[in-house]
């Protein structure tokens, strides 16, 4: 018993750290063949996620400004990656532009922008409108020691919720301990 509890202790003291890694691109990867605006329309990123890029030596990773990805200009990239498989981390609230500088990508369609949104936006501020028509979220808490998790995790409401459900958990197996004990 001594052992659980001491698993538990560990399991809260521990950072939650939960990063979505996307891999820009989906299947197709990073290279002429890509859209990049209908697959980002289909990801959520929020600080702390990763893109990860997969790409051959005939393509590179270029952060550049709006205005640059707008006009496909690699002169004053911010940032300029080749090795093939480049993570980025998505560490500010905000978009991040990408461009593939070899000649004639970009304007072909190998561009990326990204928006970035907060990890835990306040949740219920009077002042942020939610668009119309969207249900609230429910994430259905599994019980703590659960361990069907089907790749990739479905994303839940973030660290704060994991740590709230994992207090539940918590104080559910602590009740149940001093409930036999007494
Ligand atoms: C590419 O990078 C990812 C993330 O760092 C890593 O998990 C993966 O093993 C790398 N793949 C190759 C082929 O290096
Ligand atoms: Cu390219």
């Amino acid at each position: 018993m001594a052992m659980q509890i001491t698993l538990l202790i560990l399991m809260l003291a521990t950072p939650v750290a939960y990063g979505v890694q996307h891999i820009v691109g989906g299947s197709t990867g990073w290279n002429q063949a890509g859209d990049y605006v209908t697959w980002a329309a289909g990801e959520k990123f929020v600080v702390g996620d990763t893109l990860l890029f997969t790409y051959d030596s005939s393509h590179k990773v270029d952060v550049v400004s709006q205005a640059d990805y707008t006009a496909c200009n690699s002169g004053n990239a911010i940032n300029s990656y080749q090795d093939g498989n480049t993570t980025v981390a998505l560490s500010t609230a905000g978009s991040m532009y990408f461009i593939c500088p070899t000649a004639g990508h970009c304007s072909g369609g190998m561009k990326l922008a990204v928006t970035v949104t907060a990890a835990n936006p306040p949740s219920t501020s009077p002042t942020t409108p939610s668009p119309p028509g969207t249900p609230p979220t429910t994430t259905t808490p599994s019980p703590p020691g659960t361990t069907t998790s089907p790749p990739p995790p479905p994303r839940s409401n973030g660290a704060a919720s994991i740590y709230c459900n994992m207090m539940f958990g918590f104080s559910v197996v602590l009740g149940t301990m001093f409930a036999f004990m007494g």
